[in-house]
């Protein structure tokens, strides 16, 4: 066992914090099979925070063997849903505890602010954690009727052994929105963080030991995509996998399930989501808004407002409001209280979102705002507005993760609609107008997941959230997650039926 320690003394958080790392097997750490580690990086100023054990295929497989043990002997449906949400609360109890520690390990491995890190994927987490608490006793089939010497009935049983994979810009709440369903439903849960932010959830892994969980009901390896991921998905072992990521990842996944056990999979993958503005719209509100929605975490969120379309008469004045708006974000330290914008999560990152900026001046458009490196060591990117671009390029086709919006103009409702869903993707989309009717309408016209009115970026525990079309598989928060985890078993009882 290794442990990391780390002395914070910031703004937003002072104080040490040591916890036990390696790979998390039968509520245990060891440094896993290959005795390899894995560097954790500082986005902030691209030196190495701490090198933590790397997992291996071994590793996924001992995990299983541990996973499946304990579904069999301590979890599932030995556990009454009531205990099994008892625990789930002492651990959004213990998370909301640690919730600064959280923030600042958030803000250290992943460059988030702590200030957003708090009102945002701690709150979300310790409700996310709270909400399906609430779900574990209320887990019930239906009684079918079928004729009277007949009973017929559904139970909603646990896969097993679940494998989840999860990506770095959300790290703890990604956890949260995966484990929280699976725990409630009676799984145990091999989970994979992402390797570049694995610091939370390995935090969390003593959590769920103080909260009293039998070992190996959550088992956590980290390790890299193409070797732990591929593991986990093409696992004969793994009943059920779950991902968030990108759509390219998405589909190896489903591909692995399929050439191997065809395990149930559910997917939440990128998006380019249109935000619509519309003339009769709120400008102040709405340019606060659209800032928000692609700015929001440095612009890496899967429904991220990325093509923003503002209809002719106002597209000038919106425009303007929305530059000088987005040089009002300020661009700092995560830890520092003012920050809204700190830095790109990694170099590949940082790389690939400067390479679509690149692709944007070479294709024509024109660059509005930023475009540029900010500062000279991290990853840190300019908040970037693109303007006079066409439906080709791809900065507006393509998902590019990163504080770059694409504005373009519109004359009417068909048009913009019609632009709007032109895209492989479907996770998210907004309209602005102060028309109620006009939005609902649009609304109902847009193919997406997720459709906000007059906001953007909100997600709700209780509300479902997933994509349409190559944006994903299945739909996450809400009553709807319980499905992502639960076979319908239908029982038939005969009461004097005779052949
Ligand atoms: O994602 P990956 P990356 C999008 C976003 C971003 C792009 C690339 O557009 O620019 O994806 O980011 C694991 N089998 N999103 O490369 O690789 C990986 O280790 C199994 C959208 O970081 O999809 C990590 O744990 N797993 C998104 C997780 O997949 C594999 C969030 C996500 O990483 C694997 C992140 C494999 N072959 C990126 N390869 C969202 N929907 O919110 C990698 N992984």
């Amino acid at each position: 066992t290794t442990t990391f320690t780390h002395e914070f003394d910031t703004d937003s958080f002072k104080g040490k914090v040591s916890f036990a790392t390696g790979i998390f097997i039968d509520g245990k750490f060891s440094a896993g099979a290959s005795n390899t580690t894995i560097d954790v990086i500082n986005p902030t100023n691209g030196k190495v925070i701490t090198s933590i054990a790397e997992g291996t295929p071994a590793d996924v497989d001992h995990a299983v063997q541990v996973a499946k043990r304990t579904f069999e002997q301590s979890w599932g449906l030995n556990v009454p849903g009531q205990q099994r949400g008892l625990l789930l609360n002492k651990l959004a109890d213990l998370v909301e505890k640690h919730a600064d520690e959280f923030a600042a390990l958030e803000a250290l491995d992943n460059g988030k602010t702590v200030f957003w890190a708090k009102v945002a994927d701690l709150a979300i987490s310790v409700d996310v954690l709270r909400y399906y608490a609430g779900w574990a006793d209320k887990i019930h089939g239906q009684v079918i009727e079928t004729s009277e010497d007949k009973l017929a009935y559904t139970r909603h049983e646990p896969f097993g052994v679940v494998g989840q994979i999860i990506p770095w810009n959300f790290p703890l709440m990604m956890m949260a929105w995966k484990i929280a369903p699976a725990l409630a439903t009676g799984n145990t849960i091999v989970l994979k963080p992402s390797e570049f932010t694995p610091l939370s959830a390995l935090r969390m892994c003593a959590l769920i030991n103080e909260a009293g969980f039998p070992p190996g009901t959550v088992n956590v390896v980290v390790g890299y995509g193409n070797i732990v991921g591929q593991a986990m998905s093409e696992h004969m072992g793994i009943d059920k996998i779950a991902f968030t990521g990108s759509t390219l990842v998405g589909r190896k996944i489903m591909e692995a399930a399929a050439k191997s056990n065809l395990k149930n999979v559910t997917l939440e993958l990128g998006g380019k989501s249109p935000n619509i503005v519309m003339n009769d719209a709120d400008l102040e509100a709405a340019v606060n808004w659209s800032s928000h929605g692609i700015f929001w975490n440095h612009g890496q969120a899967c429904c991220a407002g990325s093509r923003i379309y503002v209809q002719s008469q106002i597209y000038d004045q919106f425009l303007e409001a929305f530059t000088k708006k987005a040089l009002s974000l300020k661009l700092g330290d995560p830890f520092a209280v003012d920050s809204y914008q700190g830095p790109q999560v990694s170099q590949v990152q940082y790389d690939r979102i400067m390479s679509y900026i690149d692709s944007g001046k070479q294709q024509g458009a024109t660059v509005h705002l930023g475009g540029e490196r900010h500062g000279t060591e991290g990853f840190w990117i300019q908040p970037t507005i693109f303007t006079d671009t066409t439906p080709d390029m791809r900065i507006v086709r393509e998902e590019i993760f990163g504080p770059v919006g694409v504005v373009i103009k519109f004359e009417d409702e068909e048009d913009v609609v019609r632009q709007a869903n032109d895209t492989m993707y479907g996770l998210a989309a907004a309209v602005f107008t102060k028309d109620i009717t006009r939005g609902i309408q649009v609304a109902h016209r847009l193919q997406a997941g997720t459709v906000w009115v007059n906001c953007i970026n909100q997600v709700h525990v209780n509300v479902p959230f997933g994509g349409y079309k190559q944006s994903g598989v299945g739909r996450e928060l809400g009553e709807y997650a319980l499905n992502n985890y639960t076979n319908v078993k239908a029982v038939h009882v005969n009461l004097g039926h005779t052949i």
